[in-house]
């Protein structure tokens, strides 16, 4: 993996985030009603719930938390299911967010869901807390309005 595409893959993730945060702000001036047009809602989803799968993978050397940026509006419920995907003999990854106090353990083959308010806005770095070299990212908090 080269820097220009690990660079590219940043951007794809930011258009990406800027488009939900984009989606959601449209669909709150709509109103909860949902239109027709709308795909249906996860069936375990609650509402005000946002919910996200991570995944850490291998990609040449590196192992990567991926997506790397997450973004969620202040005081949302967030709800994380961590998949530790990365082959070969060490088959647990860390998960952490500091900011939050969240420390996991991921071992492969046992995804982990883990759930927490956002009630802290800001931008907050994930990473795993038991390899250093291990690719982290970031929590978007956006405070609220
Ligand atoms: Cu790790």
């Amino acid at each position: 993996m080269t820097k220009v595409m690990l660079k590219t893959m940043g951007a794809i993730a930011a258009v990406a985030v800027s488009m939900l945060l984009g989606a959601n702000r449209i669909a709150m001036a709509q109103g909860a009603a949902p239109s027709a047009a709308a795909a249906p809602a996860p069936a375990m989803e609650e509402p005000g719930t946002r919910s996200f799968t991570l995944v850490s993978v291998e990609v040449d050397d590196a192992k990567i938390w991926l997506p790397s940026v997450i973004a969620v509006e202040q005081g949302d419920k967030v709800k994380l299911t961590l998949k530790n995907l990365v082959p070969g003999a060490v088959n647990q990854h860390g998960f952490t967010i500091p900011a939050y106090n969240i420390t996991e353990v991921v071992t492969r083959g046992e995804p982990k869901t883990i759930t927490f308010v956002a009630d802290k806005a800001g931008v907050f770095p994930f990473s795993c807390q038991l390899h250093p070299a291990h690719i982290g990212g970031s929590l978007i908090v956006e405070p609220k309005k």
